[in-house]
């Protein structure tokens, strides 16, 4: 088939880096990635990590290894070593959190400059969707400075809300959309 999706076995498995400020979201995200269901969780002390087989949206079937950091301040010095040389990178922001939006800008700046990590596809999911006054992805877009990202890193603002998981389907599929889209480019640009 002619589409995107049709290199997929062209990968063994992704390795996908979930960052964000504590309390985002991104533990609930990957375990209902993992188990399809809400799990209550605890925050996060080092890392999580889990070997996931995708089961919605078009990206169903793919294996991802995913590595979900703690966002506390102490803990970002991590985000470093585990985003290097990953095929890309989710970034979790709550988006009823607007005090702290200033702070996931920066934090997602400084990730995203380092020089590893320029180009590598970059998920953002405007989580929490289901909260009143959770703020609209175009206002996150502009809160987060996204257009300010170095021009090689292809982007993607996913509304979701990981309790219920929606959204989360169509965001791994921009992902991995991403994905596919950056190694094509590389191959071409190895071939010349
Ligand atoms: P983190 O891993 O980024 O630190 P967690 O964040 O996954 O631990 O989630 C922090 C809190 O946010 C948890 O609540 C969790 O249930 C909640 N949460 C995660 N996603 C959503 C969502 O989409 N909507 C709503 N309303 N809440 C969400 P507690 O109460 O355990 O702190
Ligand atoms: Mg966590």
């Amino acid at each position: 088939m002619g589409n995107s999706f049709s290199n997929v076995s062209a990968f063994q498995s992704l390795h996908i880096v979930m960052l964000g400020l504590d309390s985002a979201g991104k533990t609930t995200v990957l375990y209902r990635l993992k188990f399809n269901e809400f799990v209550n969780t605890v925050p996060t002390i080092g890392f999580n990590t889990e070997k996931i087989r995708l089961s919605n949206g078009t990206t169903k079937g793919i294996s991802c290894h995913f590595w979900d950091v703690g966002g506390q301040e102490k803990l970002r010095p991590l985000w470093k070593s585990y985003s290097r040389c990953t095929d890309g990178i989710i970034y979790v922001v709550d988006s009823v959190d607007v005090d702290r939006l200033e702070e996931a800008k920066t934090e997602l700046h400084k990730i995203t400059r380092i020089s590893e990590n320029q180009g590598t596809p970059l998920l953002v999911i405007a989580n929490k969707q289901d909260l009143p006054r959770s703020l609209p992805v175009s206002d996150i877009e502009k809160q987060l400075a996204l257009h300010e990202l170095c021009p090689s890193t292809a982007w993607h603002v996913q509304p979701a809300c990981a309790i219920i998981g929606e959204g989360l389907p169509e965001g791994m599929d921009k992902l991995y959309e991403m994905i596919v889209k950056r190694r094509k480019i590389l191959r071409q640009k190895k071939k010349r």
